[in-house]
C-alpha cells in the first residue's frame, strides 16, 4: 500500500468509527514514513470532516459521531509520541503558562487535548480545565496561576460566541493586557479570531505550539518595554 492509500485507509477507519482499524492503519502509516502531523491532518481530521458533513446532511447520526471520536482518540495514542518528538528539538524549559479549556456549552475535547499535550511536550505548563467551562472560571484560573496565555477551544458555532465574551469580559475587567488569548477548533478562522479581538488562532496542534511561542515572546517583549 502506498502512502496515499494508507492515509485513505486511516480516513476510512475514522469515517467507519473503527478504532481497531484506525490504530492499525496509523501504525502502518508511521512505519511507512508518513509524518505524524500528516496522519493527523490528512487522515484523522480529514475523516472527521467527512463524518461531520454527513452528520449535517442527516446521513449520519450521533452514534457515528461518537464512534468517530473514539477512533480518532485511539489512533492519536499511536501517533502522539511522534508528534511530540517532532517538537522536542525546540523544547525550552518554562516556555510559558497556558490555561486551556473548551468553553461553556461545548464538550468536544479531542482537539483541545491534543493541543494541551503538544504544549506540554514543548515545555509549557498547561492547566487544562476540561470541557464546558464557564468563561469566568477560565479567567479566574488564569489570574490565579498568572498565565501567559488563555487558550479556548470550541467546535460548535453556538459556543464560539463565548470566546468573544471572554475577550470582552477581560476588557471590562481591565485585564485584557494581562493575558494573550488564543482560540481554536474546527470552525474557528483567523477572521473570527481577529473579529473578536483574540490574539490568534491555529488550525492544528503543531501550529498552536508555534503560535503560543510567538505570543509568549510578544508578551515578554511588551512587559520588557513597559518596565
Ligand atoms: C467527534 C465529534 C463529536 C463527539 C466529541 C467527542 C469528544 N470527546 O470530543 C461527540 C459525539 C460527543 C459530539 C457531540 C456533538 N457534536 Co460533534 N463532532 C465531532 C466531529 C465528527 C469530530 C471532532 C473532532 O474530534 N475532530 C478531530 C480533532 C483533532 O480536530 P479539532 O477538534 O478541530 O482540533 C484541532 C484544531 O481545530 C486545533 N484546535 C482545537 N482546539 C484548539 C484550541 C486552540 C487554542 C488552538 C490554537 C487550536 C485548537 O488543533 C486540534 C488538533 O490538531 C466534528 C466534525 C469536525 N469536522 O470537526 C463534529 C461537530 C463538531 N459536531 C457537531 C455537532 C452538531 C454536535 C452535537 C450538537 C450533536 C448533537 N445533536 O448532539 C453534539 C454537541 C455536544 C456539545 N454540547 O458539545 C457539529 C458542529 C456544527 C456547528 N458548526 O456548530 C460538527 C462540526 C459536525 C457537523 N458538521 O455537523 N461530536
Amino acid at each position: 500500500m502506498n502512502q496515499q492509500e494508507l492515509l485513505e485507509k486511516i480516513k476510512e477507519a475514522v469515517m467507519d468509527g473503527d478504532d481497531d482499524l484506525a490504530v492499525e492503519a496509523a501504525g502502518q502509516a508511521l512505519q511507512s514514513g508518513i509524518p505524524a502531523l500528516s496522519i493527523l491532518n490528512d487522515g484523522l481530521m480529514a475523516g472527521a470532516d467527512v463524518v461531520g458533513k454527513k452528520f449535517e446532511t442527516g446521513e449520519y447520526f450521533l452514534p457515528q459521531l461518537m464512534l468517530t471520536g473514539r477512533a480518532i482518540k485511539a489512533a492519536m495514542a499511536v501517533i502522539e509520541p511522534d508528534l511530540k518528538s517532532g517538537l522536542a528539538g525546540a523544547q525550552a524549559a518554562e516556555a510559558g503558562v497556558v490555561v486551556l479549556a473548551t468553553v461553556q456549552t461545548d464538550i468536544h475535547d479531542i482537539g483541545k487535548n491534543i493541543v494541551g499535550s503538544m504544549l506540554t511536550a514543548s515545555g509549557f505548563v498547561v492547566f487544562d480545565l476540561g470541557v464546558d467551562v464557564p468563561i469566568k472560571t477560565i479567567i479566574a484560573k488564569a489570574q490565579e496561576v498568572k498565565a501567559d496565555i488563555i487558550g479556548c477551544s470550541a467546535l460548535l458555532t453556538t459556543s464560539m460566541p463565548f470566546m468573544r465574551d471572554l475577550v470582552d469580559l477581560l476588557g471590562a475587567m481591565g485585564q485584557r493586557q494581562a493575558f494573550k488569548v488564543m482560540v481554536g477548533g474546527a470552525s474557528v478562522t483567523p477572521e473570527f479570531s481577529e473579529r473578536i479581538g483574540a490574539d490568534g488562532t491555529a488550525p492544528n496542534a503543531v501550529q498552536a505550539v508555534q503560535l503560543a511561542r510567538r505570543l509568549v515572546s510578544q508578551r515578554r517583549a511588551e512587559a520588557g518595554g513597559a518596565a
